[in-house]
C-alpha cells in the first residue's frame, strides 16, 4: 500500500489525482485508516505508528500556519474583513477526530471553522480564497471566516448563530440513519453554545431515536470573555448529558491519542446502533476570541501556562525523542506546509471576485421564491 503520509501530501498540495485520493478530498484517509487499522490489530502495545505521528503533524501545522498567515494578511495587509475565529492551540482535536473517523462521516461546527475544514480536505486554497472573499472561495467567496462548506468532504460547515449547529448535527446524524449508513456525525460546539436551549431538545431526541452522533464541546474554558465558571454551576460539561442517560465523558483536546481514543470509543457505539455519545475536549484558544479581541478577561501567565503543553510542539517532541521520525523528515514537512500556505495566498490574490448576479444566487427570498437558484 502506498504511503498515507505521501497521498496525504498530494491532497492537500492538489496535486493527487482522484483516483489516488478517493471520492472525498481526504479520500486517502481511507488507506491511511485501514494501514493503521492493520497495525493496531498487529501490535496493541504500539497502537499510534510513525504515519500516524506524521499525519498528526502536518495537519496541525498546516491549520497552525495557514491561520497564522492568514492573520497577517488580514492585520498587516488588509486584504481580509469582517469576522476572523483563530483555531490556535485547538488543533489536536481535529487530529484525532480525522484519524478515529472515515471521509464520509459528516462534521458541522460553529464560526471557529478553519481548523476543522483543512482537516476534512477542503483545499488551503479554497479557503484562503474564501477569507479574501473570491470566488474561487470554499463558499464562493460569500461565506467569509465563519461559514467554511464543503459537501464534498462531508463538511457542513461553518454556523455563525451559537448553538444552532447542535441540531444541524443531529440532522446529518438522522439523515445518515435514515438513509440506511453506518456513518457517524460528528458535531462541534463551544463551552458557551453548551448553555444554549436547544442542546437539551436535541439531546433528548437523538437519545430516544439513537442517532448516530458524537457531540464535541471544544470546552477552550471561555465564551467570547465570560469564563464557564461564570456561565452555570455546572462546571464539568460532559454531565449535561447525565440528564438524557448518555453516556459523556471528558478528554484532554490537548493530546491527539486522548482524542483519538475517545472518539473511536463513541463512533463505535454510534456505527453498531448504540447511539450518541458526549465528549468535551478540554481545550484552549492562544488567541483572543476574535481577531479584535483586547483579551482582558485573562492574564498572560493563564495563556503561558497553556502554551507550555502546546499540542502541536507536544506531538513534535514525541517524534523526536521517540526517534519516530528524523530532524530531516521534519524539516520536509515544515517546507511542505511553507510551500502551501504560500500557495494558498498566491492562489486566493489571484483569484477573481465573484460576479455581481452572485448577489441573488444561494438565497431563499419568501417575497420572490423565483429568485431562488442554487448553483
Ligand atoms: C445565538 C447567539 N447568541 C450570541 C451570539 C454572539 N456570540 C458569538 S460567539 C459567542 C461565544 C460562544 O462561545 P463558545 O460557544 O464557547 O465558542 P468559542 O468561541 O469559544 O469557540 C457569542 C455569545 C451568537 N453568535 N449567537
Ligand atoms: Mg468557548
Amino acid at each position: 500500500m502506498a504511503p498515507a503520509r505521501n497521498a496525504l501530501a498530494d491532497t492537500l498540495s492538489g496535486t493527487g489525482s482522484k483516483e489516488k485520493i478517493g471520492a472525498s478530498a481526504l479520500g486517502s484517509c481511507n488507506a491511511f485508516r485501514t494501514y493503521i487499522c492493520r497495525l493496531f490489530y498487529r501490535n496493541m502495545s504500539k497502537k499510534f505508528t510513525k504515519d500516524t505521528y506524521l499525519y498528526w503533524y502536518e495537519l496541525m501545522l498546516l491549520i497552525r500556519q495557514f491561520e497564522l498567515k492568514a492573520e497577517e494578511m488580514y492585520k498587516m495587509a488588509g486584504k481580509i474583513r469582517g469576522f476572523f475565529h483563530a483555531y490556535v492551540g485547538q488543533e489536536a482535536i481535529a487530529a484525532g477526530c480525522m484519524t478515529a473517523t472515515r471521509p464520509e462521516d459528516p462534521f458541522v461546527t460553529g464560526y471557529r471553522d478553519h481548523g476543522l475544514a483543512i482537516a476534512k480536505g477542503i483545499s488551503p486554497q479554497s479557503c484562503m480564497a474564501e477569507l479574501y472573499g473570491k470566488a474561487t472561495g470554499c463558499a464562493k467567496g460569500k461565506g467569509g471566516s465563519m461559514h467554511f462548506f464543503g459537501k464534498e468532504q462531508a463538511f457542513y460547515g461553518g454556523h455563525g448563530i451559537v448553538g444552532a449547529q447542535i441540531g444541524t448535527g443531529a440532522g446529518l446524524a438522522f439523515a445518515e440513519q435514515y438513509k440506511g449508513t453506518d456513518n457517524v456525525a460528528l458535531c462541534f460546539f463551544g463551552d458557551g453554545a453548551s448553555r444554549q436551549g436547544m442542546l437539551h431538545e436535541v439531546f433528548n431526541m437523538a437519545m430516544l431515536w439513537k442517532l448516530p452522533v458524537v457531540f464535541i464541546c471544544e470546552n477552550n474554558n471561555y465564551a467570547m470573555g465570560t469564563s464557564v465558571e461564570r456561565t452555570s454551576n455546572v462546571h464539568d460539561i460532559y454531565t449535561l448529558a447525565d440528564a438524557y442517560d448518555m453516556p459523556g465523558d471528558a478528554v484532554d483536546g490537548m493530546v491527539p491519542e486522548d482524542v483519538h481514543d475517545a472518539i473511536e470509543r463513541a463512533v463505535k457505539r454510534a456505527r453498531e446502533g448504540g447511539g450518541p455519545t458526549l465528549l468535551e475536549m478540554k481545550t484552549y484558544r492562544y488567541k483572543g476570541h476574535s481577531i479584535s479581541d483586547p483579551q482582558k478577561y485573562r492574564t498572560k501567565d493563564e495563556v503561558d501556562e497553556y502554551k507550555d503543553k502546546d499540542p502541536l510542539q507536544m506531538v513534535l517532541n514525541t517524534i523526536l525523542t521517540e526517534q519516530i521520525a528524523t530532524q530531516e523528515e521534519i524539516n520536509a514537512i515544515n517546507a511542505r506546509v511553507d510551500a502551501l500556505v504560500e500557495e494558498s495566498v498566491r492562489f486566493a490574490e489571484e483569484s477573481p471576485w465573484p460576479n455581481d448576479d452572485e448577489v441573488l444566487k444561494d438565497v431563499y427570498d419568501v417575497d420572490s421564491p423565483e429568485l431562488f437558484v442554487m448553483d
